[in-house]
């Protein structure tokens, strides 16, 4: 890795614009990588441009906001080097892959096990907790973070780690974790922040969801109507909660969660405490890790739901 960043280093810093995405519905560990990347970009002397879906705006206390493209016509935008974090395959990018397309040089940082290395440079360690501890790895070989920085990359830690609880978190996670902290965040804040605090609206979500509970041996599954959703005025982000809820009701294996999209199709969560996830949500096109993934499905939810059920008896 220390000789990898130095290559990294010299590609970024004798760059003009780097653009930095990641995949559709970010959450925060993309929102956190993103910006802590173009906070770092700027400091080694290049333009950072960040490519990015409206977020949850439970991460609107992360710095960096200034780099993101705020124009409406991506086709202007003339890249040189594009770094995809985050993001397990090239279409995950959404209206950022054309971008990617035209970038003279390509990198792809990113922790999913079911990333295809679809860039030109491929620094994917499947095994590491978020894309945070992953940009950290590189980075903290050539820039000096700051509290900034800290502080996005520890918040994208917490998001994909639930706390530092999850399996991912090794130990290296929380030494990271540790050093981050000597920055002067305050964790605490950031865990309230990130985990614990809901907005009215989330709740509402929240309380149609388990509404809509059923079980099927140890399994909890339930959904949401593309119209609920609109009904509660919840956006995609918000309802990340719902899928690891479940999973801790007591005797319970295997969690799903699915609501329909805007464009009639349906998105699908698995989340499990055994069996790999990422191979059922891999027959969808999805993938993941191998306890938490996710896939579109083109179809509908009660659909998703039936084909997803029977995958996992099978399995
Ligand atoms: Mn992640």
């Amino acid at each position: 890795m220390e000789t990898f960043s130095t290559d990294i280093y010299k590609i970024w810093s004798e760059s003009k614009n780097i653009i930095i995405s990641t995949h559709t519905n970010p959450d925060g560990d993309a929102v956190g990588a993103v910006l802590a990347l173009a906070m770092t970009v700027k400091i080694i002397g290049a333009e950072p441009i960040i490519l990015i879906e409206n977020y949850s705006e439970k991460f609107d206390f992360i710095k960096g906001k200034e780099y993101i493209y705020d124009g409406d016509n991506y086709d202007e935008i003339k890249p040189d080097v594009f770094i995809a974090v985050d993001c397990g395959s090239k279409d995950r990018l959404g209206m950022a892959e054309a971008v990617f397309d035209r970038a003279n040089s390509t990198f792809n940082i990113d922790h999913h096990v079911s990333n295809d290395n679809f860039a030109q440079n491929n620094i994917v360690l499947g095994g590491d907790s978020s894309s945070c501890e992953v940009v950290y790895k590189i980075i903290k070989n050539f820039c000096i973070l700051n509290k900034d920085i800290a502080e996005a990359l520890y918040t994208g830690i917490v998001t994909d780690t639930f706390g530092f609880k999850y399996n991912s978190t090794s130990k290296k996670t929380m030494e990271i974790g540790g050093s981050l902290i000597e920055f002067g965040i305050n964790p605490s804040e950031v865990q309230d922040k990130v985990l614990y605090e809901h907005t009215t609206v989330e709740v509402e979500a929240f309380r149609r969801a388990l509404n809509n509970l059923k079980f099927d041996g140890d399994i909890a599954y339930t959904y949401l109507s593309y119209d609920e959703i609109k009904e509660c005025g919840v956006s995609n982000g918000d309802l990340d909660g719902i899928v690891e809820y479940i999973l801790n009701i007591k005797g319970m294996s295997i969690s799903v969660f699915v609501y329909g999209k805007k464009d009639g199709r349906t998105k699908i969560s698995l989340r499990s405490k055994k069996i790999d996830v990422n191979k059922i949500a891999s027959t969808f096109g999805g993938g993941g890790h191998l306890l938490a993934a996710g896939a579109i499905f083109d179809g509908s939810v009660e659909e998703a739901l039936n084909i997803v059920l029977n995958e996992i008896k099978k399995s």
